[in-house]
């Protein structure tokens, strides 16, 4: 009866302490992480050959140093140490029933027997106490363990999604900045062309300008000259660099200042050019058999054959000294020229007197114009030095004759073949003779100092 209850009480203590440790053990197990494949814990690290566990557990270690103390290691000792205890007492159990097997064989008194189990009743429930202690300190040890573990858990699982996030960000940004760097060429290449383009645009814009710096230069210069016009006859006279064309603004009277510009034909490649001309004859389009008025004021086309005006002539040469030079051709393809260092031409008053100095040229050696200021005739105007004669009448045209002198380039234009003994032809003659008719003239004018 009292074997059977020892046997009872050990068969309840064991099972309480298996029921507990069992307990443990699906505590054990549910310590186990899960990170990534693979799989570690922390109170009884099964190396399962993965160096990731033991990493993670390194840095669960390192993480929160309050409860660095509560590490496996001493987990497992107190383990061993309730074992050990266990142990001793399942011995000291064994022992006292095999002496209580052997006083009963001895025929002791159920007394001491009773007292035994007593002392073993009284053990039991310390034990028993003790390993509810035991496993009350296990279980806090292992919370705290566990809530470590979920935190580090959790701090990785936060790590691993900020890390996630932050890939997925640079993953964004470096799409992005391709995306930007992509645009950014394109971009460069407008920027480039637009470029290239604004350097052109610039350097037209330049060219305008200048080109309209010297519209204006010339505009203030006629302005000025405008303005400047107080009481006496002005000429005003600009030459412009274009190739035939010059304006020449003649402006004549003071109170009602007349402003004109006048198209001339420039010649810019005879002797360093600049030369407005102011006569000019070659295939016979021109009737030059006119009256006064229209050798003062001027016939024909600048482009074609010509008299600019007698006036305008006028105007032109008094603004300063000029030079004259008269290009000269005939039909046989000969050309010469005669020029005047100094032309100087009066006023309508005193018949457009021609003073002519410094001779030089292949048209003769001596001048076929006279030089003392003949005074110019036309058919109903007779200022020539002939007493009994009006030569404008005889030769044609309008000239300065003398009586009537060695030449008329305004006389009656002749075809070749027709050229020959014509007195009132187009003569120059010390080139060539007195009735040869030329096939080509020009007479031009330039400040004398060009
Ligand atoms: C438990 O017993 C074992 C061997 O019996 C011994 O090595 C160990 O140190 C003991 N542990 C404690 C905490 O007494
Ligand atoms: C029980 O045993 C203890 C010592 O083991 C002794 O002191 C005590 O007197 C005993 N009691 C009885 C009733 O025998
Ligand atoms: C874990 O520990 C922290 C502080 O150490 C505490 O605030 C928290 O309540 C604990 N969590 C659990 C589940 O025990
Ligand atoms: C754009 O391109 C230029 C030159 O190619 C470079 O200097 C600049 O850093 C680029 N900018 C970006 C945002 O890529
Ligand atoms: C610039 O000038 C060049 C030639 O002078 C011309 O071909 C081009 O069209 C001009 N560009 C612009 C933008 O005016
Ligand atoms: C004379 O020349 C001008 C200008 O070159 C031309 O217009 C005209 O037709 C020509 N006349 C004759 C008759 O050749
Ligand atoms: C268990 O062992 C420890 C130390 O090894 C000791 O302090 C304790 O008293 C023992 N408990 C029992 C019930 O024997």
């Amino acid at each position: 009866m009292t074997a059977f209850s020892v046997s009872w009480w050990l068969f309840v203590l064991l099972l309480l302490w298996t029921l507990t440790m069992e307990g443990v053990e699906k505590r054990r197990r549910l310590h186990r992480l899960q990170h990534g494949q693979c799989s570690y814990t922390f109170i009884l690290p099964e190396l399962d050959g993965c160096p990731e566990a033991a990493d993670a557990g390194q840095v669960g270690q390192d993480s929160p140093p309050a409860d660095g103390e509560w590490s496996a290691e001493k987990l497992k000792r107190l383990e061993s140490t309730m074992e050990n205890n266990t142990t001793l007492f399942l011995l000291q159990l064994e022992n006292s029933i095999q002496r209580n097997t052997r006083r009963e064989a001895a025929g002791l008194q159920s007394h001491a027997v009773h007292n035994q189990t007593a002392t073993m009743l009284e053990i039991g429930t310390n034990l028993l106490t003790h390993t509810a202690e035991q496993t009350r300190k296990l279980n806090v040890v292992e919370a705290k363990v566990l809530n470590h573990t979920s935190r580090i858990e959790i701090q990785l699982l936060e790590n691993s999604l900020s890390t996630n996030k932050l890939e997925k960000e640079l993953l964004l940004q470096t799409s992005e900045i391709d995306r930007l760097r992509d645009k950014n060429s394109t971009q460069m290449e407008a920027i480039e062309s637009l470029e290239k383009q604004l350097k052109v645009a610039s350097s037209n814009n330049t060219a305008l300008q200048r080109q309209q710096a010297q519209l204006l230069e010339s505009v203030h210069t006629l302005i000025s000259m405008v303005t400047s016009t107080t009481g006496t006859h002005t000429l005003i006279s600009m030459v412009t660099r274009s190739p035939t064309l010059a304006i020449h603004g003649v402006c004549v009277k003071s109170s009602e200042c007349v402003f004109l510009l006048l198209k001339v034909y420039c010649d810019m490649e005879t002797s360093g050019g600049g030369w407005t001309v102011f006569q000019r004859r070659f295939n016979g389009s021109v009737d030059f058999q006119r009256g006064w008025g229209e050798y003062r004021t001027g016939f024909g086309d600048v482009f074609g054959e010509h008299w600019l005006g007698n006036e305008a002539l006028y105007q032109l040469s008094s603004q300063g000294q000029y030079s004259l030079r008269v290009e000269l051709r005939d039909w046989e393809g000969n050309s010469a020229y005669a020029q005047y260092d100094r032309f100087s031409l009066t006023g309508e008053r005193q018949q457009y007197r021609v003073y002519l100095r410094g001779y030089s040229g292949t048209a003769g050696r001596q001048s076929s114009l006279n030089t003392l200021g003949t005074g110019f005739s036309t058919r109903d105007h007779d200022n020539d030095n002939c007493d009994h004669c009006k030569c404008a009448l005889m030769l044609t045209g309008g000239w300065w004759f003398d009586a009537c002198g060695f030449s008329n380039l305004n006389g009656i234009y002749y075809n070749v073949g027709h050229n020959i003994r014509k007195l009132n032809g187009i003569k120059w003659h010390h080139f060539r003779g007195p009735s040869y008719s030329l096939r080509s003239t020009m007479m031009m004018v330039r400040p004398y100092d060009f």
